[in-house]
C-alpha cells in the first residue's frame, strides 16, 4: 500500500475487520513509523506475511540484538519512536540487552514479539520464554497480549508511554493466535488510556520563585545538564539562559550536544572521567543547577564528598529521581524545557566574571597534563585519532561510540555543538551498542555523516550488522580505535590489579580483509600521519568505509576518579617525561 493509499485508509469511516497481524501493521503506520528492525521467527510470522501491504520499511539485523539497538539509534537520532520485532523464545531473549540499554537510558522503543499460541502458554512449549516477565524490571512498560481485540489499544497505549513523560521502552507480546484472529479494527475506540500514569507535571509556584532566588543570588553557580534537555528540545532555550546569566555549562555524557561544545560558556564533561577543571567547579560551586539529568554514580563520585559548599536546584520529570541520589534544596518536578521557559523571564542578567576566570584558571593549569599538548613521540594515541578525527569531519559527523576508552576519548576530544551528534550508551554501557545503533542513526538521518567510533572488543560482538549495512546500502564510516585488548578493563588491571593483565589482550582478525569480505572498503591507519587522509577518503567514498586504527595499547584515560573516591580526588595524566 502507497503512504497515501494507508492515509486515506486511515480516514474510513467505521470500524474494519482485520486480522491481528494486519492491525499491528495499520497501528505502526498510524504511529508515523517508517522503519522496523527486525528477525523473523514462527511465532511472529503471520505478522510479517501480512507486512507487505504497508508503507513500512523493515530492516533485517543479523541478531536481535543488533536490531533493538539500530532502533535504539534511530530514535536518538531522529527524536522519535525506535520500533523493534522479534519472534518468541530466543528471538525475545536475544533483545534484553538492546531493552535494558533503553531503558538505563530513557530512550523511547516499542519492542514488539510473537508469542506462543495463548492455549499453549505455561506448557513449556517450544520456543516460549515468558518475555513480559523476564523483560519487566527493564522496560518502562509491558504487555501479553492474547485477544486480537486487545491488539490495537496495547500498541496504542505502548507508543504513548514510550514517548511521553520520561521515555523508555514497551514491550508489546502478541499470541499467535491473537495475530491470526480477526477483529473489527476501530482506530479512535483504542484511543490510549493508561490508568494511573500521569507523565504531566508542573512545578509549584514556591519552588520556582526559591529557585529564583537561589540563581539570581548565586556567585559561583554550575549548570550541570543532562540527556533530559536533549529528550525535551530545550537546547535553544537552554543557551538563552546561559548567555543570560553567564552561568558555566558542565554536561554528563549523555547531555554532550545540549550546548554548544564551542561555546565560551561550555565546561565540558564532568564525572569521573570528566575534565578536571568540571569537576574542580562543581566541588567548588555555591549553586548547581541540574538540568535532566540523574546524578549518575558515574557523576558523582562519592556521595558524601559531592560538591559539599553547594545549594542544588533539580530539574527532572520523574518524581522518582528527586532526591534518589542527591539530597537537593529545590525539587522542579516537571519538563525541563516548560520549566526553562518559566524561569527565563525572571532571571536577572548577571555577571560572574570572576568566577569564570577561576575555572579558566583551573582549566589553564589541567591543560597542561593534556596528551593534546604533548608533542609527537611516533606513538600514535586514540586521543590523536579523534582529535584528528573532529578536526577532518569539521565537528559536524553523528558520532555513535561504543563502550570503553575509546568512548571517554570521544567524550573528551570529539566537540559535539549540536544535540543528537553523539549517540553512546551510557547507563548500561553494552559492548556492541555503537554498530548497530549507527545503522539506525544513518537511516534516521540520512543525510548526516554518520562515524562508528568502536573498539576492537566491542566491534567483534556485533560486527555481523556489517551484513545488515551492506543489505540496506547504509553507508556509516567505521573507526575501529585498534589498541589490540580490552582497554578500558586493562586500564583498571594496571591501577587496581596490580598490572596483571589476565583475559584483556585480544588476538584480533585483520579488520581491512574483514571488511572486504563485505565488500566494504578497508584502510589500516597505523601512523598519526596518516588519520585524516583516511578520514577524507571515507567522506569521498560513494559507500562505507572501515578503519582500522591501530593506537597504543599502554595508555589509560585520564583524569579518572577510582571507586568510591571524591570527585576532585582524580588520578592525572603524569608529565610527559614520565611517560616516556
Ligand atoms: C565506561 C563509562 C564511563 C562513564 N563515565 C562517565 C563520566 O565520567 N561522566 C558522565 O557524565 N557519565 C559517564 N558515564 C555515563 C553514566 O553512566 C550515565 O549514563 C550518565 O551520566 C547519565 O547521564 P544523564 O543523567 O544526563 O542521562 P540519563 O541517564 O538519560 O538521565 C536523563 C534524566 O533526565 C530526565 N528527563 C528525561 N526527559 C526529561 C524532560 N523532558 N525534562 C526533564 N527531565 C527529563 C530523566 O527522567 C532522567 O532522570 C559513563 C559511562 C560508561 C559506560
Ligand atoms: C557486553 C559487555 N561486556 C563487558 C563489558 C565490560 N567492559 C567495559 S569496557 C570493556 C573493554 C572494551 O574494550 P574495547 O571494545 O576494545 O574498547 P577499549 O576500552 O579498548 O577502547 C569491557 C570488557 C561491557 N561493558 N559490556
Ligand atoms: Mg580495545
Amino acid at each position: 500500500m502507497s503512504r497515501k493509499a494507508a492515509r486515506t485508509a486511515g480516514r474510513r469511516a467505521g470500524p474494519r475487520t482485520l486480522t491481528g497481524a494486519q492491525v499491528v501493521w495499520e497501528c505502526l503506520t498510524r504511529e508515523g513509523v517508517s522503519h522496523v528492525f527486525g528477525y523473523p521467527g514462527g511465532a511472529i510470522l503471520p505478522v510479517y506475511d501480512a507486512m507487505p501491504a504497508y508503507p513500512v520499511h523493515h530492516v533485517l539485523a543479523r541478531h536481535e540484538q543488533g536490531a533493538v539497538h539500530m532502533a535504539d539509534g534511530f530514535a536518538r537520532a531522529g527524536g522519535g519512536v525506535g520500533v523493534a520485532m522479534a519472534t518468541s523464545g530466543p528471538g525475545a531473549t536475544n533483545m534484553v540487552t538492546g531493552i535494558a540499554t533503553a531503558m538505563m537510558d530513557s530512550s523511547p522503543l516499542v519492542c514488539i514479539t510473537g508469542q506462543v499460541s495463548s492455549a499453549l502458554i505455561g506448557s513449556d512449549a517450544f520456543q516460549e520464554t515468558d518475555i513480559t516477565g523476564v523483560t519487566l524490571p527493564i522496560t518502562k512498560h509491558n504487555y501479553l497480549v492474547t485477544e486480537t481485540d486487545d491488539i490495537a489499544p496495547a500498541l496504542r497505549e505502548a507508543f504513548y508511554i514510550a514517548r511521553s513523560g520520561r521515555p523508555g521502552p514497551v514491550l508489546v507480546d502478541i499470541t499467535k493466535d491473537a495475530q491470526q484472529g480477526a477483529c473489527a479494527f476501530d482506530w479512535n475506540a483504542a484511543e490510549p488510556t493508561p490508568p494511573g500514569y500521569r507523565p504531566d507535571h508542573r512545578p509549584r509556584a514556591g519552588d520556582l520563585r526559591h529557585a529564583l532566588d537561589l540563581i539570581n543570588g548565586a556567585s559561583r553557580p554550575v549548570m550541570l545538564v543532562g540527556h533530559g534537555v536533549i529528550l525535551a528540545g530545550a537546547e535553544g532555550l537552554l543557551k538563552a539562559f546561559a548567555e543570560r546569566t553567564t552561568i558555566p555549562v558542565a554536561m554528563t555524557l549523555l547531555g554532550i550536544g545540549a550546548f554548544p561544545g564551542s561555546h565560551p560558556l561550555n565546561l565540558g564533561m564532568m564525572g569521573l572521567h570528566g575534565e578536571a577543571w568540571v569537576n574542580e567547579a562543581v566541588q567548588q560551586a555555591d549553586l548547581l543547577i541540574a538540568l535532566g539529568m540523574r546524578f549518575d554514580d558515574r557523576v558523582t563520585g562519592k556521595l558524601a564528598d559531592f560538591a559539599p559548599r553547594a545549594r542544588k536546584i533539580h530539574v527532572e520529570i520523574d518524581p522518582a529521581e528527586l532526591n534518589k541520589n542527591v539530597q537537593v534544596d529545590v525539587g522542579l518536578i516537571g519538563d525541563v524545557r516548560e520549566v526553562l521557559e518559566t524561569l527565563l523571564p525572571g532571571v536577572a542578567p548577571n555577571d560572574h566574571s570572576a568566577w569564570l576566570a577561576r575555572i579558566e584558571d583551573l582549566r589553564r593549569h589541567a591543560t597542561a597534563r593534556s596528551i593534546q599538548s604533548f608533542e609527537d613521540d611516533g606513538h600514535l594515541y586514540a586521543a590523536h585519532a579523534i582529535h584528528d578525527l573532529w578536526q577532518a569531519t569539521r565537528g559536524t559527523a553523528l558520532v555513535v561510540t561504543d563502550v570503553g576508552q575509546h568512548q571517554m576519548w570521544e567524550a573528551q576530544y570529539y566537540r559535539h555543538d549540536a544535540a543528537r551528534s553523539l549517540i553512546t550508551s551510557g547507563g548500561l554501557g553494552p559492548m556492541g551498542f555503537a554498530l548497530p545503533a549507527a545503522i539506525g542513526a544513518r537511516l534516521a538521518r540520512p543525510d548526516a555523516d554518520v562515524w562508528a567510533v568502536v573498539g576492537d572488543g566491542g566491534f567483534q560482538m556485533t560486527m555481523a550488522e556489517l551484513g545488515t549495512m551492506v543489505q540496506e546500502g547504509v553507508k556509516v564510516n567505521v573507526a575501529i580505535i585498534n589498541n589490540g585488548c580490552l582497554g578500558m578493563v586493562r586500564q583498571l588491571q594496571t591501577f587496581f590489579y596490580g598490572a596483571r593483565y589476565h583475559a584483556t589482550p585480544l588476538v584480533n582478525p585483520d579488520f581491512v580483509t574483514l571488511a572486504s569480505a563485505y565488500g566494504i572498503r578497508g584502510i589500516r591507519v597505523t601512523e598519526r600521519a596518516g588519520v585524516t587522509p583516511a578520514v577524507h577518503e571515507a567522506a569521498a567514498h560513494g559507500g562505507p568505509v572501515l578503519l582500522d586504527i591501530r593506537v597504543e595499547s599502554d595508555d589509560a584515560v585520564y583524569p579518572m576518579v577510582a571507586a568510591g573516591a571524591g570527585l576532585d580526588q582524580m588520578i592525572r595524566r603524569p608529565a610527559q617525561e614520565a611517560i616516556r
